[in-house]
């Protein structure tokens, strides 16, 4: 290399606090840059540790000459780069996740073992990862969708994944159709479209033929599939899991993860046109979240009942299609998790991280619920193929935290070096080789199994249609309108009417007023024929535990608010604003059609955080419109800015504005109801802001 210049460059930002202060920089004679390390920076080798010369530059027969199969360097750094995609999750591609820890409050000794659980006080270090389910690891974030709550604990005897989801159902009873229910949800084979969407022939063909979907349908046609943010989302391992005591008894329970900032929501169109906006919102606000130290957290909580209890219930609980209304068996808190630390790398942890159902620890056993016993086959399975080798344990994120040894030995990209002669037990050679624990290690519950084998549904699987209309009728007006609407949306997609009207069909078994708003939202002249029901459907006691609306906090906590802005405002109602949304433990963001500074009309310059035309209200819980008069008519012929104040009316949220921004809402053609505040009564405009003008939906859109 001939070096034609050499100088040295300063270093901007975050990085210059932790990295050098200056960089060298040399230019070659091709102009590239080159960056040599100093006496304190190490060295850039190949994976062999060889120092490298020039890493800009292959190296060639002459100057413009062809490139030599020699250059092994090259050969290393492309191989390598070629296999740096791992296979993708079947289901639950994309996803984020991070680390964190599970703090015991309350204990289980009654009726468990497991340390994690007994130990008060105790913090357990964890990792969670939350995905969507159907589009692939490139997908948008905020399609309608289930969200995967994948937790593992690194106990101190050993790892135990909860590996559930944001619904506490499922669409199907059995594991044998997981294939089927999945290859119907995804892409269609032969087009490769549509991503990460149900709104498509294949996933309500197969719906429509499996009845026992109905009460999941329900669900994932709420707003539950739309969360504003993965800090506001339930969890729910689903299945029942035994808990086992020191005497060898059994309860049986269910797990839930409670958000602590409430559950919170987005409107359909505001989901859609998110995903356009920052298809990584969800990723990303986790991720500020975190590093800014606004740390997620969630509680966990149980219900615990034993099997005469369950024989009573009027469902089967081992039928993953059915859950445990709250005002049946309660919750009882038990533990917080917090989530403190972003990974280093979103690969070799947020990627490689490999959960199992089947990783439990001594005191937790399984039930025999038959999606349940399924997983556990499933997930060691997968990771085999999509982490490639047995040893996959031995990945960082995945290997337990505590002590672990047995006689496995080998295998692909094996990293343990384990020395002396003994690799087999029972052996009388190596007196300190690992041995078992009678009283300590893993034990199952003692449990009598007696009956005919076969491939048989137990007939108290047989009720597909009662709690769906439970939920349905747990809910309040708004919320089943939005149920209703999705069912129209989703079903006006589908090419083939007799799919449409096999799935009205099964409506009419949960609530016949639903399946006519669907139909005639259809267009529809007649309500089809419901299917012949197994069983008689039953009238179970509502549930307002089942509310989306009933589990939203009146709080701006963890939320934005967006101040759109031009030359001109008024300093002194922008710092109001800020102030009063920060008071209420919300983040600010500063609009305007340009970054950079805008002059306020004091004269005082402010710093611009996001521009207008990349930063739609969508990102924002409620917005206020500070403008001059001036600036307001300019922004009126601004298409993003009427977009910005007619999403915000239309996503039903609170807008505060001042004499400016009145005339921007005017010319928008805003009415001013009770959520169009004048940011002088800042109060209303604080409390508008925490929660949606649910009121306002009639006017602004059509629901089923
Ligand atoms: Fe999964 N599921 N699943 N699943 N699942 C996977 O494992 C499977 C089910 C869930 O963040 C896969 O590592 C079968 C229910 C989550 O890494 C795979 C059945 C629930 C995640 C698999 C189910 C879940 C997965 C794909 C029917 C809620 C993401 C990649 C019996 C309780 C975990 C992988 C992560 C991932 C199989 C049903 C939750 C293929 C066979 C029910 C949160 O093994």
């Amino acid at each position: 290399m001939t070096k034609a210049k050499t100088g040295v460059l300063p270093v901007k930002g975050k990085q210059a606090k932790s990295g050098p202060e200056e960089i060298t920089v040399s230019v070659g004679s091709g102009g590239e840059w080159h960056q040599t390390a100093t006496g304190n920076q190490p060295s850039l080798t190949t994976n062999q540790g060889l120092p490298i010369s020039d890493d800009q530059n292959s190296l060639r027969a002459n100057p413009s000459g062809p490139t030599l199969l020699e250059d092994f360097i090259l050969r290393e750094k492309i191989t390598h780069f070629d296999h740096e995609r791992i296979p993708e999750r079947i289901v639950h591609a994309r996803g984020t996740g991070a680390h964190g820890f599970f703090e015991l409050t309350q204990s289980l000794e009654k009726y468990t073992t497991a340390k994690v659980l007994t130990e008060v006080g105790e913090q357990t270090p964890l990792f969670t990862r939350i995905s969507t389910v159907a589009g692939g690891s490139g997908s948008a974030d905020t399609p309608r969708d289930v969200r995967g709550f994948a937790v593992k604990f690194y106990t101190k005897e050993g790892n135990w994944d909860l590996v559930g989801n944001n619904i506490p159902v499922f669409f199907i009873q059995d594991a044998i159709k997981f294939p089927d229910l999945i290859h119907a949800v995804k892409m269609e084979p032969d087009r490769g479209f549509p991503q990460a969407a149900t709104a498509h022939d294949t996933f309500w063909d197969y719906i429509s033929l499996t009845p026992e979907s109905m009460h999941m349908v329900m669900w994932i046609m709420s707003d539950r599939t739309l969360p504003r943010s993965l800090r506001m989302i339930e969890g729910f391992g689903i299945h029942s899991f035994r808990l086992v005591n020191a005497a060898g008894e059994s309860t049986f329970v269910k797990f839930h993860w409670r958000p602590k900032l409430g559950l919170q929501s987005t409107l359909w169109d505001e989901a859609v046109k998110i995903a356009g906006a920052d298809p990584d919102f969800h990723r990303r606000d986790l991720f500020e979240a975190i590093s800014t130290g606004d740390f997620p957290e969630w509680e966990l909580a149980v219900q615990l009942f034993s099997q005469e209890e369950a024989d009573a219930f009027p469902f089967d609980h081992l039928d993953s299609t059915k859950l445990i209304p709250e005002e049946l068996v309660p919750l009882h808190v038990i533990g917080r998790m917090v989530l403190n630390r972003w990974p280093d790398n979103f690969f070799a942890e947020t990627e490689q991280v490999a959960f199992c159902p089947s990783h439990v620890v001594p005191g937790i056993d399984f039930s025999n619920d038959p999606l349940l016993q399924g997983r556990l086959f499933s997930y060691l399975d997968t990771q085999l193929s999509r982490l490639g080798s047995p040893n996959f344990h031995q990945i960082p994120v995945n290997a337990p935290q505590c002590p672990f040894a047995n006689h496995q030995r080998d295998g692909h990209m094996q990293m343990a070096q384990p020395a002396g002669r003994v690799s087999y037990e029972p052996n009388a050679l190596a007196a300190d080789s690992p041995r078992e624990q009678p009283e300590t290690g893993f034990y199952s519950a003692a449990v009598t199994e007696t009956g005919a084998k076969g491939r048989i549904r137990a007939e108290s699987f047989a009720d597909h249609y009662s709690q769906a209309r439970q939920f349905y009728r747990s809910q309040n007006a708004f919320e089943q309108a939005h149920i209703t609407s999705a069912l129209v949306f989703e079903l006006s997609k589908v090419e083939h009417p007799h799919i449409r009207e096999a799935m009205v069909g099964h409506l009419r078994h949960i609530e016949e007023d639903l399946a006519q708003r669907v139909a005639s939202g259809l267009g529809m002249n007649e309500l089809p024929q419901a299917p012949v029901a197994a069983v008689a459907v039953q009238e179970l006691d509502t549930s307002p535990a089942l509310r989306l609306i009933g589990k939203m906090k009146d709080t701006l906590e963890g939320r934005a608010v967006g101040i759109l802005i031009a030359d001109g405002s008024d300093a002194a109602s922008i710092e109001a604003v800020k102030q009063a949304v920060a008071t209420a433990g919300a983040k600010v963001q500063i609009i305007a059609v340009k970054i950079g500074e805008a002059k306020l009309a004091n004269g005082s310059l402010l710093t611009i955080d996001s521009q207008l035309a990349g930063t739609p209200s969508v990102m924002f819980d409620a917005v206020a419109i500070i403008l001059s008069s001036e600036t307001a008519a300019l922004l009126g012929k601004e298409a993003a800015a009427i977009d910005f104040v007619r999403d915000a009316f239309g996503h039903l949220k609170a807008i505060g504005f001042d004499k400016g921004g009145e005339a921007l809402l005017i010319t928008a053609a805003i009415e001013q109801d009770a959520g169009v505040i004048a940011i002088g009564n800042l109060d209303r405009f604080i409390a508008a802001a925490k929660t949606r003008q649910w009121d306002r939906e009639a006017c602004v859109r059509t629901l089923a």
